[in-house]
């Protein structure tokens, strides 16, 4: 893309349209962007020209601030952090991008001029889905924090061309079609063909001495491809920092394949370039991995290795000798994605720098950080070793002689002790043979986090509990966090505007500050602006389903919501059995006096989980029956909204008032949309999981519904012989809902089609749904009994925004810098 030179505002103050911040420098911008870049004027612009031209005007000013950041951090040589993960769920840019950068009202008026209007342009916006869910929006929080705290860093990872896929719901049920986010291109991302690095896979090791008589690993590889950069500006709140989110995307090691194309096989030649990029083409649509595939360790084997290769590069532009390298950078590893960065740096060092095994083997160790995010057993890493063997032999050998030499000291700790060596080895030799990704990581890495205090205590007593018997002081606790920019001011600016009267400015990148709420909680006339803020809010989402569902809910109703994966764990189930208990009971009396409420529901199931897709097509047919049935009157309404997104989300967190997080106890190693709603003044029915117990600790146990087997009951019931059946028939409303279910009333008649969920419920319902179903009823029953007391409500509400503050992704951030990455804030002054 060609641009003109064009940067003075022709006659004006001298203000660059291209850095200017002014109205009048951003009109002009605009349509300087509208007409040079996009080739359009005003009256024929279409929305995509006008989007494009007004990204193009905010990213002008991000690469302004880009460069003074690169020119601020080459001077100071800062250590750096690079996290590595397979996932990213940024949300759409340019509003934040606005914000962050503080010319939303200005922009807003220049467009308004032109007779265009900013939201409509923002709304436009697809974002990219890079990302599953939890895990991929974390890394989003954590770049937005590092930079607004100025830390120096780097953000590597996958540029999908299909991110996640697009979920329809068609009678009923998820359908998948593929998600084309680029169709349009991306106006946030840079290309940088002169940064990219050779990828090898395949083929054999040749070992051999040197002339000085020396070891040294020949990898000869069946296959080359390379991997190029793809950059996006990450601007900081309110500050200058600006830095990189550097995305790889696969090509063919040479556009033509020259040798093919000579020997006249042309489509030859096209067809492997067109292979290589089947690496970063999609995004695994799984919340847990499916085991053994192999294009998923490509991914990961891709772009670490040019991920390493890059920091590589920056380091000799520091003269520091690699010994060093662990001083310049650390790297965190989001899960055990990543984890095949331990042996992928030895194999650089070893192979190419040619360090000795114990050198190479300290900066290893000492360069790497873990973070797990789940106890599933189901979602720890695993790699057939066949597999691993045919793709990745040379990093075979490492991990065997890492193993070996780690088994050493493991036996030699615990000589009487054989088992342990077995439950600690990377290699799990129970037939099939496999590489454990989990081991790996913890052997290669100097801290080991969990993302909330139960699941870092969890992860010491079970899977990890080897290890942390073995290394105590790698274990650490990081709570979770979210961006209050994104999550309150962006997509509650009626809360915003509230909180800056209230407080002042400050509170967006202080978050405790929030505490000065608590002295309005009480206040009636503060109480009444909190809820019409609630109230907007309510009416706004309104708006919303109704475009995306065609169904009209009431914003005078309790809106109890439920967004995050599908997942048996999460227990949407559960939340249907409740609102299904409630339906009954209209049924029985339809004079009931009940507390209106609108259930909303959003949340992709992975493509292949039966089960999870099954509870799709319950909700949706539960909200068929309820929905149009005379006796509920509009009482009660279900709305299942489709393609949830960090776009909805932030519809739907500022709008609800209750927040469901009933994952079963010792499921949720975080969660985090607990935070974003409780940010914004939902109050929380939740069980004793993930973060939830940190939440109820500090908005206090009288601001939070609480219910539910804890994690150690949880433990005890299945280890004694957990019997659902016994809760089935125990309690008449619980059977009466189950049998509602399996007579097919909400399934046209056919009995069968819910019939594994009943089954599987009665029959093992691994996740206790029937033993925390009575808790749960009565807990639903006291929020109906507290919505109905608006004083009450809005007080709790209040409460909880007050007290929310530690889950501030900063603090999480704060927390990293401080006891794992040991970096600086580095600020950065506009050139
Ligand atoms: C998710 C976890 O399930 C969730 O509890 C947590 O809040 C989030 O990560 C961020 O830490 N894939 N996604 C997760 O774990 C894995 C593995």
């Amino acid at each position: 893309m060609t641009k003109h030179n064009n940067t003075t505002k022709p006659g004006g103050n001298g203000e660059s349209i291209r850095t200017g911040m002014s109205e009048e420098a951003i009109r002009l911008a605009f349509l300087d962007n509208l007409f040079y870049v996009q080739g359009r004027f005003l009256e024929v612009a279409s929305l995509d020209d006008k989007y494009k031209a007004l990204a193009y005007t905010v990213r002008d000013r991000l690469l302004h601030r880009w460069v003074s950041t690169i020119r601020t951090y080459q001077q100071a040589n800062p250590r750096t952090v690079c996290y590595l993960s397979a996932e990213y769920l940024p949300g759409p840019f340019m509003g934040l991008n606005l914000l962050n950068m503080g010319i939303e009202e200005p922009t807003r008026k220049a467009l308004q001029s032109l007779g265009i209007d900013l939201e409509s342009l923002i709304a436009y916006e697809q974002e990219p889905g890079l990302g599953n869910g939890g895990l991929g929006r974390l890394a989003a929080c954590f770049m937005d924090s590092l930079a607004t705290l100025q830390i120096p860093a780097t953000s590597y990872g996958i540029r999908y061309e299909f991110g996640i896929f697009q979920q329809d719901i068609r009678n009923g049920e998820q359908v998948e079609t593929t998600d084309n986010w680029l169709h349009y291109g991306n106006p946030w991302e840079v290309r940088r063909p002169q940064i990219s690095y050779d990828v090898k896979i395949g083929g054999h090791t040749e070992h051999y001495t040197n002339e000085q008589g020396l070891h040294r690993v020949r990898w000869v590889p069946h296959e080359t491809f390379r991997g190029v950069a793809i950059d996006t500006p990450i601007l900081g709140h309110d500050v200058n920092t600006v830095n990189l989110m550097r995305l790889w995307r696969a090509e063919a090691a040479e556009a033509l394949d020259f040798h093919a194309f000579n020997e006249g096989d042309y489509y030859g030649a096209v067809l492997r370039e067109v292979r290589s990029e089947t690496i970063s083409k999609v995004l695994y649509p799984n919340d847990a991995p499916e085991i053994g595939k192999r294009l998923r360790l490509l991914q990961q084997h891709f772009f670490v290795t040019c991920s390493l290769q890059d920091m590589m590069r920056v380091h000799r532009t520091t003269g520091m000798p690699i010994e060093r390298f662990h001083e310049k950078f650390t790297v965190q590893l989001n899960d055990t994605h990543p984890a095949i960065a331990v042996a992928e740096l030895m194999r650089l060092l070893l192979d190419n720098h040619h360090l000795d095994w114990d050198t190479a083997w300290h900066v290893t160790r000492h360069t790497f950080a873990y973070t797990n995010h789940t106890l599933l057993p189901e979602a720890l890493e695993k790699w057939p070793i066949p597999l691993f063997q045919s793709l990745l032999p040379r990093h075979l050998e490492i991990i065997y002689e890492i193993n070996s030499r780690f088994l050493d000291e493991v036996r030699q700790r615990y000589p009487f002790d054989p088992d342990r060596a077995q439950r600690l080895s990377i290699i799990d030799e129970t037939l099939p043979r496999h590489v454990r990704m989990a081991h790996l990581a913890c052997i290669g890495s100097f801290a080991i986090n969990g993302v909330a205090e139960l699941h870092s205590q969890l992860l010491k007593e079970t899977v990890l509990r080897d290890f942390y018997e073995l290394w105590p002081e790698k274990f650490q606790n990081k709570t979770n966090g979210v961006t209050p920019r994104r999550f309150m001011l962006l997509s509650n600016p009626g809360l915003g505007s509230l909180l800056n009267e209230t407080l002042g400015h400050g509170w967006e990148t202080d978050l405790e500050q929030l505490r000065g709420l608590e002295a309005h909680a009480d206040d009636p006339a503060f109480q009444e602006r909190w809820r019409q803020v609630k109230r907007q809010r309510k009416e706004a989402l309104a708006g919303e389903v109704h475009k995306l569902c065609g169904i009209d809910i009431t914003p005078t109703s309790l809106y109890d919501v439920q967004v995050k994966r599908i997942h048996e764990y999460k227990r949407q189930h559960l939340n249907l059995l409740h609102i299904i208990t409630l339906y009954n009971r209209i049924k029985r009396n339809p004079a009931l006096d009940i507390v209106p409420r609108t259930f909303i529901f959003g949340g992709k199931s992975a493509p292949g989980y039966a089960m999870a897709k099954l509870i799709i097509r319950l909700i949706n047919a539960v909200a068929e029956m309820v929905n149009r049935d005379r006796d509920v009157a509009g009482r009660l309404k279900v709305v299942f909204l489709p393609n949830f997104s960090v776009k909805l989300g932030q519809w739907v967190y500022p709008a609800a008032d209750i927040s469901q997080q009933i994952s079963t106890a010792g499921k949720e190693a975080s969660g985090t949309g607990n935070m974003k709603f409780s940010m914004n003044g939902a109050l929380t029915i939740g069980t004793l999981d993930g973060a939830n117990v940190e939440i109820r600790e500090d908005v206090g146990a009288e601001n939070f519904f609480l219910f539910g087997l804890d994690a150690d009951a949880v433990s005890h019931t299945l280890a004694n012989g957990y019997r659902p059946w016994d809760y089935y028939n125990a309690n008449q409303e619980l059977k009466d809902v189950i049998d509602l279910i399996a007579s097919g009333f909400f399934a046209h008649g056919d009995r069968s089609l819910f019939q594994p969920l009943v089954d599987h419920l009665l029959q093992h319902d691994s996740y206790l749904l029937l033993a925390d179903y009575a808790d749960y009823i009565a807990c639903q029953d006291q929020v109906s009994a507290a919505y109905r007391d608006p004083q009450r409500w809005t007080r709790m509400s209040i409460l909880n925004v007050a007290r929310i503050g530690k889950f501030s992704s900063d603090r999480t951030i704060a927390e990293y810098c401080r006891d794992i990455w040991k970096v600086q804030p580095v600020p950065v002054k506009l050139d």
